[in-house]
This record gives structure tokens, sequence and C-alpha cells, in this order.
């Protein structure tokens, strides 16, 4: 395509732009033989785009990632008059409004604190900023289990005494105060907006459960309103008071990490298992009331925080009983599992019997299937599936996504029951370096543009295509439109935004494209 000589300057402008600011930023890249590139940073060195700020009205930017090796590349151009008439194009509909974001993150696992600071002070610094710095890719939320989880060294919860039922001996671990509290104060310190802190716990305390032990299957003993589910919801009430005395308040809890978990047989870490009924009453007769008579009455409660596939049956029978959907918010869903169950069943069923509760991802990672299994240095496929996963729940009226570890180690660990799996960091202590993923980008293409309040709205497409898309209008009324392209043919396409006009793209084979716009 000819350019018109003002574009033509405007690209030129825009190249040197990139030098500069890649001069000391740019990735540094390594590969490992697994697809693509992972970018290699140390305690002075690490590849960012800074803090973005869009072009001025009448241009758009774009932000380019793809399995060649482009990591989030800034380009960008004029939005133009005129349609180039022909193949694809893709239409936003302002009036078609859907639901707003309220953030990405990643979880504060043992293992990840434990990662993070295997590193230099200098690397941990380059490591927290990458996530929750204004130069890093706008994480906001930070989910945090309670106690020990797979992803712990150890098995413990916070009130191992026996018949402690007045959690007398309640006590955070050395994992909290010495790794995960000191960590969260400095990604909260580093971040530009409060961080929304989610709490998840694993299993209740072994002699408030069935089965005596924190793995296996078993449940909480007695019935909800019972002695046990009220000390179990008083737990998570000492848990955010202790959490408040370090400056950390939690936006949401959850009513507990996979239910469906404590189910099975021999189940190999830490679960509770819990029926959606006995959840309902439990939140219905303890943690709901025990909640609001706290000092923590505004923390948002989430159901389920399992797997979609439980979905619409599971919201059903919960959020149906008015006296437990009373102190709900939200419904939390993982990922596992999502190519089994179409979004539209599971998540749009839910959104629509319940449209005044939201959905929020809290759970997802690579490397979980037995066999793809664990950390695997530079795989784009790992891309393109958390690019797709995210854009199939964004679709589906989800508001937040949330990853799992923040970082892992080169096993993929640590992990007590070598549940190893990946991440979209992955730290060399050894080398005093950590190695960001081709995934990292994939969130970051979300994370870093679409704002807290960012509100989807429609795109139509002229013609049939394999592209997948999500748009969204931001709290400012600029445009956030991200591609993904998971085919080996590259092809043009153009977008139309009646506010301003059409822009002309191409989104590269196995690639994923952002591309942003003011229209004021
Ligand atoms: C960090 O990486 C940069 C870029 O590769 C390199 O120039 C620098 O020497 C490294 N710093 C340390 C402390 O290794
Ligand atoms: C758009 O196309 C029409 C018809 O081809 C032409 O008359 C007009 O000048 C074009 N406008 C712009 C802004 O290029
Ligand atoms: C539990 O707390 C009580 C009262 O504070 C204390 O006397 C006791 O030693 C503690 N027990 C354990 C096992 O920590
Ligand atoms: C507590 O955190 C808030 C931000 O979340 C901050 O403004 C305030 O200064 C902190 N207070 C203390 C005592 O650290
Ligand atoms: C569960 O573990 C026990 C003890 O190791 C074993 O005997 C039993 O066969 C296991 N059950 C299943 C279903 O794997
Ligand atoms: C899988 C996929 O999305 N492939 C598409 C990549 O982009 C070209 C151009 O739009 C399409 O032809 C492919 O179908």
């Amino acid at each position: 395509m000819a350019l018109s000589s003002s574009v033509h300057l405007v690209l030129v402008f825009l190249t040197t732009e990139v030098t500069l600011s890649t001069g000391s930023n740019e990735c540094v890249a390594r590969n490992f033989g697994h697809g693509s590139v992972v970018c290699e940073c140390n305690s002075t060195h690490c590849d960012s785009v800074g803090s973005v700020t869009l072009h001025p009205l009448g241009q758009f930017s774009s932000y380019l990632s793809s399995r060649t090796g482009s990591r989030l590349e800034a380009g960008g151009g004029a939005v133009q008059g005129n349609s180039t008439g022909e193949g694809l194009r893709l239409t936003i509909v302002p009036y078609q409004k859907y639901q707003k974001i309220r953030g990405f993150g990643g979880a504060m696992t043992d293992a990840a604190a434990i990662n993070i600071l295997s590193l230099s002070a200098g690397a941990q610094d380059q490591l927290l900023r990458q996530y929750f710095s204004p130069e890093g890719i706008g994480y906001s939320v930070v989910r945090v289990p309670m106690a020990s989880c797979d992803f712990s060294t150890r098995l413990y919860t916070y009130a191992d005494t026996p018949g402690d039922y007045n959690l007398d001996n309640f006590t955070l671990a050395p994992e909290d105060i010495k790794m995960k509290i000191p960590l969260l104060q400095r990604a909260q310190a580093l971040s530009p907006v409060p961080l929304s802190l989610l709490a998840s716990a694993w299993s209740a305390p072994a002699w408030m459960k069935t089965n005596g032990a924190l793995i296996g299957k078993g449940s909480l003993k007695g019935q909800p309103g019972g002695k046990e589910h009220k000390s179990w919801a008083q737990y998570y009430i000492r848990f955010l008071e202790e959490y408040a005395k370090y400056n950390l308040t939690f936006w949401a809890l959850t009513t507990g990490n996979e239910p469906s978990a404590g189910h099975i047989t021999n189940y190999s870490f830490q679960a509770l298992g819990f029926t959606p009924e006995e959840q309902r009453d439990w939140v219905a007769l303890d943690l709901g009331p025990a909640l609001h008579a706290s000092s923590h009455p505004h923390t948002h409660v989430l159901i389920l925080d399992d797997n979609r596939l439980l979905l619409p049956h599971w919201a059903k029978v919960v959020l149906s009983d008015i006296h437990a959907g009373k102190y709900i918010h939200g419904v939390a869903v993982h990922w596992y599992l999502d190519s089994l169950v179409p979004a539209e069943i599971s998540l749009g069923v839910t959104h629509h019997l319940f449209p005044e509760y939201y959905l929020f991802g809290t759970e997802a990672c690579s490397g979980f299937s037995p066999l793809d299994r664990g950390v695997k240095l530079g795989g784009w496929d790992r891309a393109e599936h958390y690019a797709r996963d995210i854009i199939e729940d964004l679709n589906h009226y989800v508001v937040g996504w949330t990853d799992w570890n923040l970082a892992l180690d080169q096993t993929g660990g640590p992990n007590w029951v070598k549940n190893f799996v990946d991440s979209p960091i992955i730290v060399d202590a050894k080398r005093d370096v950590f190695y960001k993923q081709p995934h990292f980008y994939s969130i970051a293409h979300f994370s870093k543009f679409l704002l807290e309040g960012s509100q989807r709205v429609g795109v139509l497409a002229n013609q049939h295509t394999d592209l997948e898309y999500t748009a969204f209008i931001r709290p400012d009324g600029s445009v956030v439109l991200v591609v993904l392209n998971r085919s080996s043919t590259v092809i043009q396409f153009e977008v139309w935004d009646p506010a301003v006009g059409y822009i002309s793209s191409t989104v590269p084979d196995h690639s994923l494209l952002t591309l942003a716009w003011n229209t004021q």
C-alpha cells in the first residue's frame, strides 16, 4: 500500500522514537529451541515499553508480539478518512456495551515468593517492576493463597493446634511474614493504583476436616452453622485482620480453591471439598454473617474458584438462594479444562442468569497438562493459548484474569508434590537473571492497555475470519482492540471506528496485536 507523505513522516517519527526508547530497553532475546524466544533480564537491564501514551487524535498506536520475536513492538500510523474497500473489516460498535474491566494479575504463592527472593535485591526490584510499576504490564490484582498449597515447600495452615475452635493460636506463617508480605508491600509501593488483593484458602486445618488431613478427599466436619463451619469462617476474618496489621487490605476472598478437588479420592495436595449446596449454606450461615460483623465488611466474596465446567449449575445452586446471594459479589473461574466446555454455555449462561454478579478469572497456567508438562522456555504456543483464553473470557463477560505463580524456577517449582508447571517469569537464581516468557507478553497485550473501568464494546466483522479479537473503550474514551492470529498466513485487514475513521493494519502469522487510538 502506498503511503501518503504525511503518513510517511509519522512513520519516520515513530521509528526514531522506537530506536530511542529501545536503546536501553530492548529485549535480550534467548532461544532455547521451543519455537520462539524469551527476554532475559538481570539486575541492571530489562526490556520494557515504558509507560504508554497513545498518539494524538488522528493517529493510532500499535503493539505487536510474534513468534518471530517481536515483543510489544511499538508502531502506529494515521487514521484514514476512507476505507481501502477490500478484505476483512472489523467495525467497532460503541453502542453495544458490555462488562467493565476490574484488573489483571498473578498469584503470590510461597513458590513465587521463594523464587523472587532467590534473586539479588536489584533483580528482585526489576522483576516486581515488570509486573507492578508504571513501566510494567499493569498488574493490579494479586491472588494470595491463605497458608500452604501445592506451590509450598511444606504443609501448614494458620491454626494447626487441634481443637482450637476459637483460633487462639491462629498465627501467620514465616512464609507470610518473611516472604509474601514484604513482597506485597514492595509491589504496592511500585504500583500507581491500590492493589486488589484476593485471598483463597486451599485447605482448612486437618482437625476441622472429615479426613483429618490437609490432602485427600475431605470436607469440613459437621454441617453449615456448626462449630467447624463457624471456625472456618472466622479463620478468613483472622487472616484479613492479620494482613491488615501490615497495611495490606483485601479487595476480595474466594470461598476456597477448587472445592471439587476435595471430593477426589486420594487427591494429592491440599484441598477442601464443598458441594454447591454446602457452599451456599456455609456462606449464608457462617461466612457471610462473620464477614458482615467483622472489621472488613466490604470485602467481596467470590464463589466457585474452580473450573467453568461446573457452571452454570454451581451458580444456580448458590446464587438462587437470597440468604447466600446477598453476601456474594462474583463467580471465580479457573481455566483448566476450558477446552472441554464452550464459554457460551458456562460463562455466558451464568452471566445471563445472574447479571448482577461478575465473573472473574482467578487461575490459569501453562504446562499443567501431562502431555506438555512444566517449563518450556520460549514456547509461543503457550502465548497463543493464553491470548485465546483471555479473549474468549473477555468476550463472555469476565471482568478480570489472574495468572497463577508470578514466578517459578527452571523446573517449574518449587512444589512439594512435584506438580510442576510454567510461569510467565522463570527465575535462574544461579545466574541472577529471569526470563520473560512469550506468555508474559501475551497477558501484557491486555493488562497494560485495559485499565480498570474499560468497557467492552461490540466488534462486527464484514466476513468470516478466524482472527480472534476483543475491543474496549477506556475511561478516557480511547479505544483498544486486541487481535490474535494463530494461523500461518499474513492478511491485511482494516478497522473502522465510526468515531474516527479507518485503520489499515496487518496481523502477521502467529502474532498478537494491540491497536489503540484516541477518539477525542
Ligand atoms: C545485564 O544485562 C545487560 C544486557 O545484556 C548487560 O549489558 C549487563 O552487563 C548485565 N548486567 C549484569 C549485572 O550482569
Ligand atoms: C474518499 O473517497 C472519495 C470517493 O472515492 C473521495 O472523493 C474522497 O476525496 C476521499 N476522501 C478522503 C478523505 O480521502
Ligand atoms: C496456644 O495459645 C495458648 C494461649 O495463648 C498458649 O498457652 C499455648 O501454648 C498455645 N499452644 C500452641 C500449641 O501454640
Ligand atoms: C498503607 O497503604 C496505603 C496505600 O495502600 C498508603 O497510602 C499508606 O501510606 C500506607 N500506610 C502505612 C502505615 O504504611
Ligand atoms: C488411595 O490410597 C490408598 C492408600 O495408599 C490405596 O490403598 C487406595 O487404593 C487408593 N485409592 C485410589 C482410588 O486410588
Ligand atoms: C487461525 C487464524 O486466526 N488465522 C488467520 C490469520 O489471519 C489471516 C488473515 O486474516 C486469516 O486468513 C487466518 O485465517
